[in-house]
């Protein structure tokens, strides 16, 4: 390549990357996402169940209704070691957490997302099992949007999860938003009752940057390269 075109291929390079990170958002709105801190007092298996109002077990998150269960070693993780089954002891359970949003703009959810494998690795039904979670925000009065997920519960091991991440977004109404996830998951066990749910991890909300401005702003961006390169050049 002539010199110019080097150049003109750097600049390029370089407007690509200062777009690439124009274009990623802010950090984690939540405080322990993973569920990685924690107070838990594990049984025997490596879980514990939790019933409302906790807020000290998890910290950040408070068990509002039903049970869900805190498990560790018991299953593996999507991120860390730690993770939810929003049916604890035979019920469904909600887990929850507020944090401030910016009335208007728009926010992405992202989690993963499995379910409590145990009907099927004990070999009391077939695969496969499904298990729905719903995801949903409230402005503190009311649940002005939420979204269902379904998950196809095929692994036969606790050691090998099948975490499926899935995402959502909603615009934010208030300054004080809250996330909360519920058990949909109805499967009763004829011992156990409804003590399987689907499995959640790694849940994160970050603020989505306004598209047509940062379009704007990145072309810009490009265009003040180029011609720096050019005039440097
Ligand atoms: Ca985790």
């Amino acid at each position: 390549m002539t010199p110019i075109l080097i150049s003109v291929v750097t600049c390029l390079r370089v407007a690509t990357a200062i777009l690439l990170l124009a274009s990623v958002s802010s950090a984690n709105l939540l405080t322990n996402g993973s569920f990685e801190q924690g107070n838990p007092q594990w049984n025997q298996w490596g879980w514990q169940s939790m019933f409302p109002p906790d807020s000290f077990t998890i910290p950040g998150w408070m068990v509002t209704a039903g049970s869900v269960d805190y498990v560790g070693s018991y299953w593996q993780a999507a991120h860390g070691q730690r993770t939810v089954d929003l049916n604890g002891l035979n019920a469904q359970g909600t887990i929850q957490q507020s944090f401030s949003t910016v009335p208007g703009v728009r926010y992405l959810v992202t989690f993963a997302l499995a379910g409590n494998p145990d009907p099927i690795v004990w070999g009391d039904m077939s695969p496969p099992r499904l298990t729905t979670v719903r995801s949903w925000v409230s402005d503190g009065a009311t649940v002005f949007a939420f979204a269902d997920f379904d998950y196809v519960i095929n692994t036969v091991t606790r050691s090998a999860m099948g975490w499926i991440y899935q995402s959502w977004t909603f615009t934010a109404l208030s300054n004080t938003t809250t996330l909360g996830f519920t058990s949909l998951d109805s499967y009763a066990h004829p011992v156990l009752g409804i003590s399987f749910g689907p499995a959640l991890d790694d849940v994160s909300v970050v603020a989505i940057p306004e598209p047509a401005p940062l379009i704007l702003a990145g072309f810009g961006l490009v265009a003040v390269g180029f011609l720096r390169c050019r005039g440097s050049g």
